[in-house]
């Protein structure tokens, strides 16, 4: 909770204690994560020994995660791809020749001009994952390099991962808007000009767990000891949900009918901020003629939450002074996720929690991910982006700014050849069917009937040994160079050791983006093309060199709040918000443009009890999946011994009233079934979870087991996406919005 530690510990980037030599900077990926705690690296002989967090950094104030204690072993550990490989055997033998990275450089680019000469450079795609620190390299690749616009999030359905709550906030205020805890404050916590919420409402997030997106979970510890009450909005029972005043235990995929729910109450009880609706929104009128299609009886039975709790928790978020609202991936992972995020987004907006300190608030900085992107790729060329997949289904993606092709069209795309065939992919940083798709057995069977495949990777992989002909050895976090910022504040990455060949995603792109059309790559190493980048940043003001910054190890940029009131989020200066009305559109112009409902609303999950109540017969459970844990960041880290130890096994969890039904004690193994397939995990009973929902994990493979196929390390065993559903069919109406969360299944014994 202190401001950093002048005096106490070192602010030096680097010193020497005993034999070690001792690195001040910043931890992201690999091995993955969504943040960029501050570290201090322990070397000897150019080896990684130890690692602490860095007290002095005021990101996190020294705490880490045990994933990142665990670094040591992740480095070391004596699985590591550590030269590139090529395929010898059939794909998923698992035989493998060592080749050299010029080789493999060779094959990529001879492959590569073979295919766009038969097919078009928009037969390949490049795919990465998550918000790790190999994001905007895939992108770059894809539209500087191969100069296709298939640049693809993975196989994520429905790109069901922050995106459609991006979208919704771009389309309501014009910008992105975050829980403010202080983050964009070098002195945190003793800043003058902040102060805690008087609520926070937690909805479908586990922070603490999950540390998401650039928020550290702890920052809601921290204002909870400052007197921060809690809602949370969760089926189950977690640690933040056991502390709070309201505990609002929803079915899962109900978000949109229960944010609807609050909106009501708010309304009609006129507890909403008529000063701030009346100057700075437009279309209130019409929402609230919306949500009275939403009266809590109905929501509540929509929903499964008790009608007194909507309307208590309605009403103590209202009249709090300041109020914040923590979300997460449940919004996005229906197919109406998009309404669900605009729903949320309206609570802020009528109860005047926008841009004041400790409420939800406006942020114009550190988008340095994109930033680069569009430093590298300049501004997706109208000639490459033409037919990029997914635009012509969803005009809502084809007329947004930037975005990515849609995975559920390239998945299509892979099986029927149509809009047009796709016969390569440059994976970086995602596990397809381990993990981030959906019908897992059906993504692979579609990656199989790509002619070539590159995965850039850490370690074998079920996606690398299944379906790669080329396997690029990848660098961890304190074995590269890099740039980190995802809000505040601006850090740098420094390279203290090296693994085997192993490369970063930035040498690797620009060295194969040189040989590919080399006028696009121009510098000479990735110091240079960092440092090209960190000059053409819109979204920070830093101009000094990578040295400097290193140096530095995190630069904060200026930080103001109410800036609606001052001119500062328009492009011509003028006051209020980025969008077509200039103020918070509760009715969404740029949604009505494209025969979108411009208003919030709720649908049902695709399949649920009301929806679909026969199948639901021998369905009877919803099930949510993936709630995330301590020890995995999504189906890696499954091989770090110390971690793995905490964790053996998948696990679902299940009310224990639900489970003696079924004859199902804890820690019995337990087939999970629905239409779409079955998976094997434990069952952990947890009292205080919400009856009929069961929360199953993802991301399970066993690295332990038999590599070749059809095991592929056991993948198939205990993969929930066989549960979850992919394509056109299930995506919500913008091309945003897919039911990961939202499904329905039966649970017997083993
Ligand atoms: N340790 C770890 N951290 C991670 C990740 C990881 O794999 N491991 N993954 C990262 C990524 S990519 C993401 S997107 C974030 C996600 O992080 P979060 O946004 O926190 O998402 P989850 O943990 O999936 O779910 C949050 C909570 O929502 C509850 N929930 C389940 N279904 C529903 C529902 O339908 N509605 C509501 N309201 N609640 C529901 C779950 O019980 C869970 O407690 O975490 C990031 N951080
Ligand atoms: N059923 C279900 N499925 C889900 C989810 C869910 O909640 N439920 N969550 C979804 C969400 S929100 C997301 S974002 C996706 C995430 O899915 P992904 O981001 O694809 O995560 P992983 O599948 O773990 O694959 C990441 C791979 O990248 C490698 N890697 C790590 N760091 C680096 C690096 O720096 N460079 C390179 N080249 N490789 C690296 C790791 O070894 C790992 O094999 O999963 C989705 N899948
Ligand atoms: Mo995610």
């Amino acid at each position: 909770m202190d401001a950093p530690k002048e005096g106490v510990y070192k602010q030096d980037w680097q010193w020497q204690e005993g034999e070690y030599t001792v690195t001040r900077t910043t931890q992201w990926s690999g091995p993955g994560c969504h943040n960029g705690c501050g570290v201090l690296l322990y070397t000897k002989d150019g080896k990684l020994e130890k690692v602490e967090g860095d007290p002095n950094m005021p990101f996190m104030q020294g705490r880490l995660c045990m994933r990142c204690l665990a670094l040591v072993e992740a480095v070391n550990h004596p699985d590591r791809v550590t030269h590139p490989l090529k395929r010898v055997g059939e794909r998923g033998e698992n035989k493998w020749e060592q080749i050299t990275w010029d080789e493999a450089y060779d094959i990529i680019v001879e492959r590569s001009r073979e295919i766009t000469e038969k097919y078009g450079a928009r037969a390949i795609a490049c795919q990465a994952g998550t918000g790790r620190n190999a994001t905007w390299q895939m992108p770059a690749l894809s539209w500087a390099g191969f100069k296709s616009p298939n640049d693809c999030g993975g196989f994520l359905s429905g790109d069901s991962c922050y995106t459609p709550r991006m979208a919704s906030m771009n389309a309501m205020f014009g910008c992105t808007l975050v829980v403010d805890c202080s983050q964009f404050f070098e002195d945190r916590y003793n800043n003058p000009e902040w102060k805690a919420p008087d609520y926070t409402l937690i909805w479908g997030c586990n922070p603490v767990v999950s540390n998401s997106d650039g928020f550290m979970g702890h920052w809601i510890v921290d204002t909870m000891k400052l007197g921060t009450k809690l809602i949370v909005v969760d089926p189950r029972l977690t640690w933040l949900a056991a502390k709070a005043e309201y505990h609002l235990q929803l079915r899962p995929g109900t978000d949109a009918a229960l944010a609807l729910g609050f909106l009501n109450v708010i309304i009609n009880e006129e507890l909403y901020d008529a000063d701030f609706v009346d100057k700075w929104t437009y279309g209130f009128d019409m929402l609230k003629e919306r949500v009275q299609d939403y009266p809590v009886s109905k929501v509540s039975e929509i929903t499964w939450v008790p009608e007194e709790l909507i309307v208590e928790a309605a009403r103590a978020y209202a009249k709090a002074d300041t109020a914040a609202l923590q979300w997460g991936l449940p919004i996005d992972q229906s197919q109406h996720g998009v309404a669900g995020g605009h729903a949320l987004g309206c609570l802020w907006a009528i109860t005047g929690n926008v841009d004041k300190p400790g409420a939800n608030i406006c942020v114009t900085t550190g988008y340095v991910q994109a930033d680069i992107r569009a430093a590298i790729m300049g501004q997706q060329p109208k000639e490459i982006r033409e037919g990029r997949l997914g635009d012509d289904q969803f005009p809502f993606r084809a007329h947004g700014p930037g975005g990515h092709a849609l995975p559920d069209a390239l998945l299509e795309a892979l099986e029927t050849e149509k809009p047009y065939p796709m016969k390569m992919l440059f994976i970086s940083s995602t596990n397809t069917f381990a993990n981030m798709g959906a019908a897992a057995k059906r993504v692979y069977e579609a990656m199989l009937k790509a002619e070539f495949i590159v995965v850039a990777e850490l370690f074998m992989t079920p996606t690398a040994v299944g379906c790669a002909d080329i396997v690029l050895p990848m660098a961890m976090s304190p074995e590269r160079n890099a740039l980190r910022g995802w809000w505040a504040p601006f850090r740098s990455i420094t390279k203290v050791t090296q693994t085997g060949e192993c490369k970063s995603d930035e040498t690797l792109v620009l060295e194969l983006g040189k040989r590919l059309n080399p006028e696009r790559w121009p510098w000479e190493n990735d110091i240079e093309m960092l440092e090209y980048c960190m000059h053409n940043l819109s979204s920070s003001k830093f101009s000094g060199t990578f040295e400097e910054l290193k140096e530095k190890v995190y630069v904060f940029d200026p930080f103001e709040y109410n800036k609606f009131e001052k001119g500062m989020l328009r492009p011509d200066g003028l006051q209020g918000f980025n969008t077509p009305s200039g103020r918070i559109e509760l009715y969404m112009h740029s949604f009505a443009d494209i025969d979108l409902d411009p208003l919030p609303y709720y649908v049902e999950p695709v399949e649920s009890p009301v929806s679909t109540p026969e199948l639901c017969e021998e369905y009877p459970f919803v099930l949510s999946t993936g709630q995330r844990s301590y020890e995995f960041f999504h189906s890696e880290h499954r091989q770090i011994a110390s971690l793995r130890a905490f964790h053996p096994d998948p696990m679902v969890e299940l009310n224990p009233a639900d489970a003696a039904k079924l004859g199902i004690s804890d820690g019995d193994w337990v087939h999970l079934e629905n239409p779409h397939g079955t998976c094997k995990m434990k069952a952990r009973l947890c009292p205080g979870q919400l009856s009929g929902v069961v929360c199953a994990e993802h991301g399970w493979w066993f690295p332990e087991k038999e590599a070749a196929a059809p095991s592929l390390f056991g993948v198939f065993e205990s993969n929930i996406n066989l549960l979850t559903t992919a394509g056109m069919d299930v995506i919500g109406p913008t091309g945003y919005g897919s039911p990961y969360k939202c499904q329905i299944c039966k649970v017997y014994k083993a």
